[in-house]
């Protein structure tokens, strides 16, 4: 008889994080479910232009493959066969409105943390873990949210906080990852990194460390071989300490 293979079980994912010197956190779908969000600031952009472009949530799901906000603009520009040629300035000033307009958004308070992030956040500090960020997104954007979801301090609980825009390549590329480490004079192996996206997990994976993953509203069905384990979120670690 074939013997029966058994997906982790959630208890596996706390000795994981358990045995972490360090948490890496993915901010987009993984801290809180951002992406509607910035879905809906790239189209007030494309208002604003009179640009005539809108990204419906399946356009924008194809979209999210293309990390970042400007290369996903110039991704979908090139495939718009007879569209009028868009410069580089041009994108920076259509994702400068989008980042602003998303801004407003967040800070109405409509975006919380997703749940069990606050408490996993609280039990590594009180467990003397160490936290850090890698995301594609940019300072600002992080700020944003977490100023509104942890209060204007919330930087001081994290050693490393690095940006798309820090690095050369973002995700899937692992140098988001491998910045953080350096930060964190860490190896992959002594970390978790917790993503919710298949460019996330690919780009954790390349820099060594073990992937949790958690299923956002976007990626539900990305493919997720190779993660450590994959959650619907943070609070199924809650009931299995
Ligand atoms: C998130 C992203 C980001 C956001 C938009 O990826 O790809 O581009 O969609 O942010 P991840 P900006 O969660 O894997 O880091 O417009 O600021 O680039
Ligand atoms: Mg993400």
């Amino acid at each position: 008889m074939q013997a029966e293979t058994l997906a982790p079980a959630p208890a596996d994912g706390v000795k994981l994080i358990g045995r972490a010197k360090a948490l890496i956190f993915d901010v987009d779908g993984t801290l809180a479910e951002t992406e509607e969000l910035h879905r809906q600031a790239f189209n007030h952009a494309f208002v604003c232009h009179g640009l005539g472009w809108h990204w419906d949530r399946a356009v924008y799901k194809n979209l999210l493959r293309v990390t970042g906000g400007k290369e996903r603009i110039r991704a979908y520009h090139a495939t718009l066969g007879a569209a009028p040629p868009l410069s580089d300035d041009g994108i920076a000033e259509l994702h400068r409105i989008k980042t602003a307009y998303y801004a407003e958004l967040i800070e109405t308070g409509c975006c919380p943390l997703r749940p069990g992030v606050a408490e996993l956040l609280a039990a590594a500090r009180a467990r003397g873990q160490r936290l850090a960020i890698a995301t594609t997104t940019s300072h600002g954007n992080i700020d944003a949210l977490l100023s509104q979801a942890l209060g204007a301090r919330w930087a001081g609980d994290f050693d490393a906080v690095v940006a798309g825009d820090d690095v050369r390549h973002k995700k899937p590329a692992p140098d988001v990852y491998f910045e953080v480490l350096a930060r964190l004079k860490l190896d992959g192996s002594d970390c978790v990194a917790i993503e919710d996206s298949r460019n996330g997990l690919v780009s954790a994976s390349r820099a060594g460390m073990p992937v949790l993953v958690v299923r956002s509203m976007f990626f539900r069905d990305d493919d997720f071989a190779g993660a450590h384990m994959v959650l619907d979120d943070l609070s199924e670690l809650e009931g299995s300490k």
